[in-house]
């Protein structure tokens, strides 16, 4: 495949009959990376991409379309959310994704998880942690397809905030007894080592997790404040904003997602900040 951040390389490649970069291609439309962003020409390269034999361009039309045709309209109009906390704000959406979106981001996700790590602000780099004994599939671009691209349109549209804002999606998985224990998500603007990133991309403004299965117990995800414990249906979503109206942290978010006592847990977690990085 030519390099597969340049969409003319990529189309030239398509045209030529190459069913993996008409793939791509599909996915920096959908993304808008590096050419506008186009629901329709997207959804026209994900079905060249089939004919041309992609190994799951065509399954994704199919989970796009639920059987009816595509309806964009109806994707980037997400349920409205029930409030479950003012401050924090914490939203619930029910019905977020259909069961077939969440069974493909969890078999996606499967294969890919990794020990989940912690963002070291003094390297920069994630690093292990007693914190977070779980593991986690990060989908970077070389791992995005169309499927996620409009799961992650849909989530920012239900936050609000900008697409090009999103952090890398990322697909959680725990085992009987593991955690992602108390923690916050917002970067402390007092430590040094959060400063360029923070000029950079600015706050993570929200967190979105959505429920990618539900056979099994415990797993909850627990706020410290109002002691608050969810558990969503798959499918559900979660939303709660990590700073407030002026753009300040709000420190009341800390939270943690509690160990499942039996079964696993998937969920998918998201971090929205509130533009695109700067440089
Ligand atoms: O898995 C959960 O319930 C919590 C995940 C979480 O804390 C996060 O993604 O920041």
């Amino acid at each position: 495949m030519p390099d597969p951040h340049d969409p003319h390389a990529l189309a030239v490649a398509a045209d030529a009959g190459d069913a993996d970069a008409a793939h791509r291609l599909a996915v920096l439309t959908a993304i808008g990376l590096g050419l506008p962003q186009d629901w329709r020409a997207a959804l026209e390269r994900l079905t060249h991409a089939a004919e041309l034999g992609h190994a799951t361009a065509g399954r994704q039309l199919a989970l796009l379309s639920g059987g009816a045709g595509i309806d964009m309209a109806a994707w980037l109009n997400p349920p409205a959310p029930r409030m479950l906390s003012q401050g924090p704000a914490i939203l619930a959406i029910e019905g977020f994704l259909a069961g077939t979106i969440c069974d493909w981001l969890k078999d996606r996700a499967e294969g890919m998880a990794e020990p989940a790590l912690v963002y070291d602000p003094e390297t920069g780099e994630g690093r292990r942690e007693s914190v977070r004994t779980n593991a986690a599939a990060q989908f970077a671009l070389e791992r995005m397809d169309v499927v996620l691209a409009v799961v992650r349109e849909r989530i920012a549209r239900a936050a609000g905030l900008p697409v090009p804002g999103l952090e890398w999606t990322q697909v959680l998985h725990y085992a009987v007894g593991q955690t992602f224990d108390w923690h916050v998500d917002w970067l402390d603007p007092a430590l040094p080592g959060y400063a360029a990133d923070l000029a950079a991309r600015g706050q993570r403004i929200a967190t979105c997790l959505v429920f990618l299965n539900d056979d099994f117990e415990g797993g909850e995800t627990a706020f410290e404040a109002g002691s608050l414990r969810h558990r969503g249906r798959k499918g559900d979503a979660l939303l709660w904003a990590n700073t407030l109206p002026d753009g300040s942290i709000d420190r009341r978010t800390r939270h943690a997602g509690l160990p499942p006592t039996t079964g696993e847990k998937w969920v998918l977690s998201q971090w929205l900040r509130g533009r695109a990085p700067i440089g």
